[in-house]
C-alpha cells in the first residue's frame, strides 16, 4: 500500500474494527459493530463512497484494497456470529442459562393526577347525560369575549388578561388570536353547531397573564358545562351540581350557592363545598370561612343565546366552569398547585 491519506484511513478503520470486535461478545454489541463499520453510514461504507472523487489510477489501487478490507470485515463478523451461537447453545446445554428466571420488570407509567381528575369529573357528568367535547386552546377574541357578552373595554377583560398570538393568514392578512382564558368560548362554538337540547362538558387547558402562587397557575385546567333546552331552570342547575359534588367529594359534603357575577350568565352564582379539613368549622385551608369555592355558574345570559341564534323566549339553560387543579387539591389535600407541574416523580407517583 502507498502512503496516501485514504489508505491511511483504511488501515485505521481495519485496525479499529478488529480491536473493537475483540470486546463484542453479545448479539447487540455485534449489531452495533456492524452498523458502525459496514452500515449505511458506517466508516468503511463512507470511505468506499468517497473513492468516486479519486483519479482512475488511484481508484484502482485504493479501491481494490478497500474491497478486500470490506470482505475481511464481513468474514470477521460472520465468524464471530457463528462463535457466539455455538457458545450460547453450549451454555444452554450445560444449563448455565436459566430460562425460567422471571423477566426484568418493565416500569409502568401512570396518568397525571390532573388527567385522572378530569376523567373522574367528566365521567360524573357523562353518567348524567352530558357529552364530553374538546375545543381549541388558541382562540378568537370573538369566542373568548364578545360572544360571552364581554365587549372590548368591558372591565371583566382585565380579570382575564392573556397571551396574544399574532400571525399572517394565507391571504397575507395580519390576524390576532389569544390563548383562551377559560373553557367558556366552547359554549358559543357548541351552540352554533347544534340545535337544543344541548348537554356538554368541555375539559381543557386555559391560560392567564397571572403570577403563580400556592393556588394560582398561569396555565391550568377547567371543565365547562352547558345545558340548554326548553324550560331548564335554576333548580335543574342546583340539582345537577349537588349530584356532581356528592359524587366527587362524598355524600356527606354540604354545598352552598351564593350570588356571583359573570357577564355571560343571569343570575350568576358561585358554588362552594364545606371544608373537607375542618368540616365547616373554619381552618387555614378554608381561610376560616368553613367553605371552599369550587366553581362559577349561572343561567345562560339571553344575549349569549341570541348571539348563536337560539330564541331566548323559548330556550333557557345553565352553564358552569370549574378549576380542575383546585378540585384535585381539595380531593387529595394538596396545599400548593405548583406541585402538579414541577415534574417531581416522587409527588406524581402517589396518585
Ligand atoms: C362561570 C359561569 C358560567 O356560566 C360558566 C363558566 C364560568 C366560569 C368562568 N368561565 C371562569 O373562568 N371563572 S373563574 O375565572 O372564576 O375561574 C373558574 C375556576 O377556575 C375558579 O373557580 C378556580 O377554581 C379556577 N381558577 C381560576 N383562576 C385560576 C384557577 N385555578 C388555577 N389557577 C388560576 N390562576
Amino acid at each position: 500500500m502507498t502512503d496516501q491519506p485514504l489508505q491511511t484511513d483504511l488501515e485505521a478503520i481495519v485496525r479499529d474494527a478488529r480491536g473493537e470486535m475483540e470486546h463484542s461478545s453479545t448479539p447487540e454489541a455485534l449489531e452495533s459493530w456492524r452498523v458502525s463499520y459496514l452500515g449505511r453510514r458506517g466508516r468503511l461504507t463512507l470511505l468506499l463512497r468517497s473513492l468516486a472523487s479519486l483519479s482512475l489510477e488511484e481508484r484502482r489501487t485504493v479501491g481494490a484494497e478497500a474491497n478486500r478490507a470490506k470482505a475481511q470485515l464481513e468474514q470477521l463478523l460472520e465468524q464471530r456470529q457463528q462463535a457466539l451461537k455455538q457458545e450460547t447453545s453450549r451454555l444452554l446445554q450445560e444449563g448455565r442459562i436459566d430460562v425460567t428466571l422471571p423477566g426484568r420488570p418493565v416500569p409502568l407509567g401512570r396518568l397525571h393526577p390532573i388527567t385522572q381528575t378530569v376523567r373522574e369529573i367528566c365521567a360524573a357528568f357523562v353518567s348524567m347525560g352530558f357529552d364530553a367535547v374538546e375545543g381549541p386552546e388558541v382562540e378568537w377574541e370573538h369566542y373568548n369575549f364578545d360572544a360571552l357578552n364581554i365587549p372590548r373595554d368591558h372591565p371583566a377583560r382585565d380579570m382575564w388578561d392573556t397571551l396574544w398570538v399574532d400571525w399572517t393568514d394565507p391571504t397575507s392578512q395580519q390576524r390576532r388570536m389569544l390563548l383562551r382564558t377559560h373553557t367558556s368560548p366552547m359554549q358559543a362554538r357548541v351552540m352554533e353547531k347544534t340545535r337544543p337540547p344541548v348537554r356538554v362538558v368541555v375539559p381543557g387547558r386555559v391560560y392567564r397573564y397571572e403570577a403563580s402562587d400556592a393556588t394560582h397557575e398561569w396555565h391550568f385546567t377547567q371543565v365547562e358545562g352547558l345545558a340548554v333546552d326548553e324550560r331548564i331552570t335554576f333548580a335543574d342547575m342546583k340539582g345537577t351540581l349537588y349530584e356532581f359534588a356528592h359524587r366527587i367529594f362524598g355524600a356527606d359534603r354540604k354545598v352552598r350557592f351564593r350570588c356571583d357575577y359573570f357577564p355571560f350568565v343571569e343570575p350568576g352564582a358561585e358554588m362552594a363545598i364545606d371544608c373537607f379539613a375542618c368540616q365547616g368549622k373554619g381552618c387555614r385551608i378554608c381561610k376560616d370561612t368553613g367553605w371552599i369555592e369550587i366553581m362559577g355558574a349561572g343561567m345562560v345570559h339571553p344575549k349569549v343565546l341570541d348571539g348563536v341564534g337560539y330564541d331566548p323566549s323559548v330556550y333557557t339553560g345553565f352553564a358552569f366552569g370549574l378549576g380542575v387543579e383546585r378540585i384535585a387539591m381539595l380531593k387529595y389535600g394538596i396545599e400548593d398547585i405548583r406541585l402538579f407541574y414541577a415534574n417531581d416523580v416522587r409527588f406524581l407517583r402517589q396518585f
